[in-house]
């Protein structure tokens, strides 16, 4: 592939690795009633033309942010396609967020457009307007809504933006330990270049199939899935919502599947995955979050196929991984290593310093630094936030904790900050915890993260009232439930006479974890 990520805009690469035959299938789903669909590679080039052409005639500031929150769907991937083809600025936004989140990420981001989900157009374009957005579409599952409706009138043609390595591509919000969210900006040279080196990396080849079964507002689904297969000309086969049995069924017509962990654990859970099934198969991707080497162990007993797990984050995109073939530049000798996230990837730095910043030698544990092209160019409007999270001499502080052996394989054993990872979904307990004390009769509460079977890691809420106030932890969970994405909901509420602290008086949230570690085993 002839891409230079310093000059090329995002689309255009991708545009160029189109397959010859733009008549070939591209993508392959379903509707919603069943219906199979499939999509060529000329749809995908005219379906994006008409909608970049839409944005285009809209007449928006250059770097105007695109707010996207709808379901997922072959559309909703066409509008991130031709937000990056018309030059502007994707962001994606989780289907779980509740109004008062997306007030926030609006109100943060200014989107000159935002889409939204058909059925949400009336509180969603009542944020959107009063935030000073101008343009609401809405998108649903079913190829409705008003975005295709407009975009219709729109020419199917359209010359790509020029945008260089340094412009914006995309704002992935992530939330802090303390405050906000905070939006990630990644721009087009960051997701580019991590592009084409994964590609190379991971071998991707003529004949590739990928099946498409994450969700696409975020790193994993929405850039590491769908550049590596659009880079490699390689078919999709898209399900718009991850199920075990539809993605084993899938295996004998692909070869590359990615998922999150628990994706792998709701796999072994069906009999149908078997050596046989998995046959055609030539590569399972893991990330998002630990995958346990119980899970990497049965994976390959019962398929034979061994689990390649990379590490990343949205500041960053994909920053280590396990080899695909023997990686040269560790002898030539490696295997893919269950319990390590591999080695940093070509082009990305990587380091493990001690809390007084200094580098550790191999072998000792202490928190991860990186740099590369693929780093982000900061925190949106949060000048303060990203000096923070750099180093004086430029390395971003992931606040994953890990250490380096003496082979180079990166190891990750905890986090410095205080996140609960979720089924590969992010929970920031200090933002769990804002709301739950600010319900009525609450006097202060902690939220920790403790194993579970089918997610990796739940939240249990732990709780104390104030004077004279009764709690009832289903109230507290129902009006949680109002407020909040599903996924950051606590799985368990305790109410509890006192919280365990220091002599500072700092909840210990590691007894927490110990007493309730047991809860879902
Ligand atoms: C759903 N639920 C969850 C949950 N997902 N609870 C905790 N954690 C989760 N991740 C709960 C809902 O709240 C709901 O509860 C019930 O499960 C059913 O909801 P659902 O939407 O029907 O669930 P399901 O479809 O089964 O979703 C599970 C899942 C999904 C694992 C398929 O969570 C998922 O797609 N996860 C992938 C996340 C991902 O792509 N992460 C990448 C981040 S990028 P109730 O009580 O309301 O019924 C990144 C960087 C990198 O981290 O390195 O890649
Ligand atoms: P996000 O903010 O959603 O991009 O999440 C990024 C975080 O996910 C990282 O900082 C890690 O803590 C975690 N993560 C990603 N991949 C892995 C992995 N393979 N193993 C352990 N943690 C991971």
């Amino acid at each position: 592939m002839t891409v230079n990520p310093r000059n090329d805009s995002l689309f255009a690469a991708l545009r160029a690795a189109f397959p010859a035959d733009l008549d070939a299938t591209a993508i392959e789903t379903t509707a919603p009633d069943g219906t199979p669909l499939y999509y060529t590679w000329r749809d995908i080039d005219r379906a994006s033309s008409r909608i970049a052409n839409l944005l285009a005639a809209l007449g928006l500031p250059g770097g105007s942010r695109v707010a996207v929150q709808v379901e997922k769907s072959v559309e909703a991937m066409l509008l991130y396609l031709a937000t990056l083809r018309a030059g502007y600025v994707f962001l994606p936004l989780n289907t779980a967020y509740q109004s008062a989140e997306i007030e926030y990420f609006i109100g943060n981001a200014e989107p000159a457009v935002v889409v939204c989900m058909p059925g949400n157009f009336g509180w969603v374009s009542k944020i959107a307007f009063t935030a000073g957005t101008r343009h609401v579409f809405t998108l649903g599952e079913n190829r409705d809504g008003s975005l295709l409706e407009r975009a219709a009138y729109h020419a199917d043609t359209h010359e790509v933006a020029r945008k260089g390595a340094d412009d914006l591509a995309a704002i992935l919000y992530t939330s802090g330990t303390t405050g906000r969210s905070k939006g990630a900006m990644l721009t087009h040279g960051n997701l580019l270049s991590n592009a084409v080196m994964l590609n190379e990396y991971w071998g991707w080849r003529q004949g590739d199939v990928l099946i498409h079964a994450l969700p696409i507002f975020h790193v994993h689904g929405l850039f590491v899935a769908i550049h590596a297969a659009l880079l490699g000309g390689s078919k999709m086969i898209w399900l718009a919502k991850f199920d075990p049995k539809a993605v084993i069924a899938a295996l004998p017509r692909a070869t590359v599947f990615m998922g999150v962990p628990t994706l792998y654990v709701r796999m072994l859970g069906e009999g149908a995955l078997t050596r046989d099934a998995a046959s055609h198969m030539r590569l399972f991707i893991s990330g998002s979050a630990p995958l346990l080497i119980e899970t990497f162990r049965d994976w390959q007993e019962r398929t034979g196929h061994t689990i390649l797990e990379r590490y990343g984050m949205s500041e960053t995109i994909m920053l280590t991984s396990n080899p695909y073939s023997a990686d040269a530049r560790h002898g030539g000798q490696d295997e893919r290593r269950g319990g390590t996230v591999g080695f940093p990837l070509p082009g990305v730095g990587l380091r493990v310093v001690g809390d007084d910043g200094q580098a550790l030698p191999v072998g000792e544990t202490g928190n991860i630094q990186v740099r590369g092209a693929n780093v982000f160019k900061g925190y949106w409007r949060m000048p303060e936030k990203t000096a923070e999270e750099f180093t004086q001499d430029g390395w971003f502080k992931t606040g994953d904790v890990g250490v380096v052996d003496e082979r180079g394989y990166v190891r990750i054993v905890g986090r410095s900050k205080d996140l609960i990872i979720s089924g590969g979904y992010n929970v920031y307990p200090a933002e769990v915890e804002g709301y739950i004390n600010e319900l009525p009769g609450v006097a202060e509460s902690a939220l920790v993260g403790v194993p579970h079977p089918d997610f990796g890691e739940v939240g249990v809420a732990v709780l104390i009232a104030k004077p004279g106030a009764v709690l009832q932890p289903d109230a507290i969970v129902a009006a949680l439930k109002a407020r909040l994405a599903n996924f950051k909901i606590p799985k368990k509420c305790f109410v509890v006479a006192e919280l365990p602290r220091n002599t500072m008086g700092k909840v210990q949230k590691n007894l927490l974890r110990e007493q309730y570690k047991g809860l879902f085993a």
